[in-house]
């Protein structure tokens, strides 16, 4: 049985909250197009890395529920892949998502990139939200970006005419600015009730899908802008050796055999590169030694194949 992340592996918090009168609880998702910053504001809030983010689009494909516990309440939040038009059985997939934590939530919170103009997009996720009548907080992220913080009145004011927000925070994710306003402002609008998971946990996924997630993350970061979308991660075999010692087999999956040489590179120089930053980083998340090996398999049309996204937990 996979354990999964809790806060005992990374920092003590107190046992014992002393309960307060009014505890809030419920789940909160995060929608918005691609790119937006969801994963990265999911990340900030739960103090640890739980969900891969990349400067390409379509990161995010599954839900990934990450969990932050106060002394007032508490918080599950729902990643969701960046909304967008569905092309493959996987893209189709990943809305159903978006439209299933819709659904399935308390509270939903946009996030809008405020450094990229309006468009199209913006206004499907709009909609989507409207459709949904759920209440909901708008989050204009990326504020470092802006010169002129002026720019965000006229977007503030479109968006006021559309939906009745019950708050709206400009807020960088990245460089952790506002984000404690976002915690407070989930709590104060989700319901009184209990916990639902135990406080010391992060998140719902396994440490094999955070595993996979992280070999992903990585790959994503060192090929182009081409590969993102034909690749995928598996982990295949994941060994509790020792109490101190883990053996991971990851399969990535590519839909060509000249994209596996891509992944792969000279001498299998980028494999390695992907393999070293991967290793580091599931080392840190599990706290000791692990061994990782990759593979690159070719598996045609694997977006289209149902088999295979059903075993990648898509849905
Ligand atoms: N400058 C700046 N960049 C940000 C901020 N938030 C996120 N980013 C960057 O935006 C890119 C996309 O971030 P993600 O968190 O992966 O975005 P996402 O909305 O989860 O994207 P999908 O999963 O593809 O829908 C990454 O390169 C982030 O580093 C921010 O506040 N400021
Ligand atoms: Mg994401």
């Amino acid at each position: 049985m996979l354990g999964r992340l809790r806060h005992d592996k990374l920092k003590h918090i107190g046992h014992n909250y002393p309960v307060p009168d009014q505890f809030h609880s419920g789940y909160v998702a995060l929608i918005g197009r691609p790119n937006a910053g969801k994963s990265t504001l999911l990340n900030r809030l739960v103090g640890q890395k739980i969900a891969a983010v990349s400067d390409k689009p379509q990161t995010t494909r599954f839900k990934i529920q990450g969990i932050i516990t106060k002394p007032e309440g508490q918080i599950v939040l729902v990643d969701t892949p960046g909304v967008h038009q569905p092309g493959y059985e996987l893209n189709r997939r990943m809305m159903a998502t978006v439209q299933d934590a819709l659904l399935g939530v308390d509270l939903v919170c946009l996030i809008r990139d405020a450094s990229a103009s309006t468009g199209q997009g913006d206004r499907f996720v709009l909609d989507l939200i409207k459709q949904s009548g759920k209440p909901a907080l708008l989050l204009l992220n990326k504020i470092d970006k802006l010169d002129e913080k002026s720019v965000l009145l006229p977007l503030i004011d479109w968006y006021r005419q559309e939906y009745e927000w019950r708050e709206i925070v400009p807020i960088s994710a990245l460089k952790n600015e506002m984000t404690d306003v976002v915690v407070e402002g989930c709590l104060r609008h989700l319901p009184e009730g209990e916990a639902i998971f135990a406080e010391d946990e992060l998140t719902d996924q396994s440490l094999r899908v955070l595993v996979s997630e992280i070999v992903r993350e990585k790959l994503l970061g060192v090929t182009g802008d081409e590969l993102p979308y034909v690749t995928a991660v598996v982990t295949e075999r994941y060994e509790e050796v020792r109490d101190d010692f883990t053996r991971i087999y990851c399969v990535i999956v590519v839909e060509k055999a000249s994209q596996k040489k891509i992944v792969i590179g000279k001498g299998a120089g980028r494999l390695k590169e992907i393999g070293i930053h991967a290793r580091q980083e599931i080392e840190h998340l599990l706290g000791h030694r692990i061994h990782l090996e990759l593979f690159v398999k070719v598996e045609e049309d694997w977006r289209n194949k149902d088999a295979l996204l059903n075993e990648m937990g898509l849905l």
